[in-house]
């Protein structure tokens, strides 16, 4: 039995990843089992309610030697804590390669394609399988949510093409609406606590030399209505202070996204991030915040930046 799973703080593609491929691996005759390596997100609810699913098993631990597959991820600072020990017999992802190795040849798919659902629907095509309209629906769900409707500068003409095929197929007729019901659910936060909004997408990326690297912290609150988020700013800087602290970070950084205006405002902790901004972005800090403008894909406008700025010249 496979164990699949996408990272942790999962968002809609990493869950609805990991239960799409289960069942492709399932009709190729592979015993696979989804799991989840967190709490779904308010996006993530909505979409798995409206397709009548329930959300994977959580999974905490694996003994050593389990045989795993990963999507939407590849490091390990993003996935179960005892990976290293665990036999990956698959990958599917869309992400930079990070820290991955395999004690066994292993079946590696990446490309730098907006969502893994993409990547997934050419899976089931070079299988021969057609695509079931649950499936059809979680794959498109994955792709407007990692795209933003397309609005990420991720987005690619295969992703565009993916979702006019899938929707006739899961029978959402308008694409438009579902995906703002999708990002309006994402953005009804009510009361929940800071450190929540802060960890729901939140990943940990070591930037500079591998043997000492600088551990940094950047989490994204996608979201429709941004006053609410700069609303709880002095909770959310505590809970950034915190996370700090217990989990010996370089830096920590928390990114409010406006899906619609397509902006990014940052919350700065403190001067050490605050030079970081300016040297690696080009940007001051002014009360907290940093004005990242049209940065809103972490991976392809954050990560590299501060990639390159941590690695020493040559
Ligand atoms: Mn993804």
């Amino acid at each position: 039995m496979l164990a699949v799973f996408g990272h942790q703080n999962p968002d809609t593609d990493a869950i609805t990843a990991a239960l799409v491929y289960a069942r492709l691996l399932g009709r190729q005759g592979i015993d696979a089992q989804a799991y989840r390596l967190g709490e779904p997100n308010f996006e993530t609810a909505f979409v798995l309610r409206e397709a009548g699913v329930d959300a994977p098993p959580l999974l905490e631990t694996l003994p050593a030697g389990a045989q795993v597959v990963l999507v939407d991820h590849n490091e390990s600072a993003q996935s179960l804590p005892n990976l290293h020990e665990l036999t990956v017999t698959r990958v599917v992802d869309h992400h930079k390669l990070g820290d991955l190795t395999t004690t066994q040849p292993a079946y590696l798919r990446f490309e730098p394609v907006g969502s893994t659902g993409t990547l997934l629907l050419k899976l089931f095509r070079e299988a021969g399988l057609s695509v079931e309209p649950l499936d059809a629906r979680l794959l498109l769900s994955a792709i407007l949510s990692d795209t933003l409707h397309f609005r990420s500068p991720t987005t690619t003409a295969e992703d565009r093409d993916a979702v006019a095929f899938l929707a006739p197929v899961a029978g959402i007729t308008d694409v438009e609406a579902y995906a703002l019901a999708m990002f309006a659910a994402k953005s009804d936060l009510g009361d929940t606590p800071a450190e929540t909004l802060l960890r729901m997408d939140y990943k940990v990326f070591p930037f500079g030399e591998p043997t000492a690297p600088h551990q940094w912290g950047l989490g994204v609150i996608e979201t429709t209505n941004p006053g609410y988020v700069f609303g709880r700013q002095s909770e959310l800087l505590a809970a950034m202070d915190n996370l700090k602290a217990e989990d010996g970070l370089s830096g920590v950084l928390l990114s409010v996204v406006d899906i619609l205006n397509e902006t990014n405002r940052t919350l700065v902790l403190s001067a050490t991030e605050e030079k970081v901004l300016r040297e690696a972005f080009g940007v001051e800090t002014q009360g907290h915040v940093a004005d990242l403008g049209a940065r809103i894909s972490r991976k392809k406008q954050v990560v590299p930046v501060l990639e390159t700025y941590f690695t020493p010249q040559g």
